[in-house]
């Protein structure tokens, strides 16, 4: 993945856990020789999953609770530090943002070719709900895209429930997410 994603994980723990944890969590995930991350350099998902691992172990945490808080972390984040505009121009509503998800990957994907987006696909039952479903060429990202739901939410000041209904790890063809939500 983009070295934006390994920064944003260095950036999630220095900032609650500190920096001396953040230096621990690196050690551990075999990672000490590298400095820093390059957001604009791709890096192996290995180094992703490592740091995600050592973090759980860490913090004592497990990674559905970290995947959750990192996806909510990666929409302030990607605000703060450059894509704002980007976040802003997929809509300004909750159904509108992820209607145009995948518009907005590949916008991302024209510029750095070996982004390997994921896909989002809405299927809206009523006004104030929808089942998301979610394809990826990663196993195991399914909490952070609920904690990236969760985000939205805080984003478009919208209250939301998220259940997941249907697993890819459990043997279903891709993840489905039921997705019911309210303007406060
Ligand atoms: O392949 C990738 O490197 C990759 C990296 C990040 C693919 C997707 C993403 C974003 N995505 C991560 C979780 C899903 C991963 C998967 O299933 O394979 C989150 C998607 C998302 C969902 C809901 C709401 C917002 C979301 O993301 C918004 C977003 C998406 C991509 C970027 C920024 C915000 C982005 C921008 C620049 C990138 C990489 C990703 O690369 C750079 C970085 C620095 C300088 C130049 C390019």
């Amino acid at each position: 993945m983009y070295g934006l994603v390994n920064k944003a994980i260095e950036g999630m723990i220095s900032k609650y856990h500190g920096e001396n944890t953040w230096e621990t969590i690196k050690q551990k995930a075999e990672l000490e020789d590298i400095d820093f991350f390059i957001g604009m350099d791709a890096y192996a998902d290995d180094v992703t999953y490592r740091l995600v691992s050592a973090a759980c172990e860490v913090l004592d945490m497990p990674a559905e609770e970290l995947l959750k808080a990192f996806g909510e972390y990666w929409l302030q984040y990607t605000a703060e530090e450059g894509y704002g505009e980007l976040l802003a121009s997929a809509g300004d509503s909750l159904p509108k943002f992820l209607d145009h998800l995948d518009n907005l990957h590949a916008r991302v994907g024209l510029s750095f070719p070996q982004l390997r987006p994921p896909s989002f696909e809405c299927e809206h039952t009523s006004e104030q709900s929808m089942e998301l479903h979610y394809q990826s060429t990663r196993c195991g990202l399914a909490p952070m895209v609920i904690g990236l739901l969760q985000g939205l939410g805080k984003r478009f000041n919208v209250k939301l429930d998220v259940t997941q209904i249907s697993f890819r790890e459990e043997g279903g063809t891709h993840d489905i997410f039921s997705i019911e939500y309210e303007d406060s």
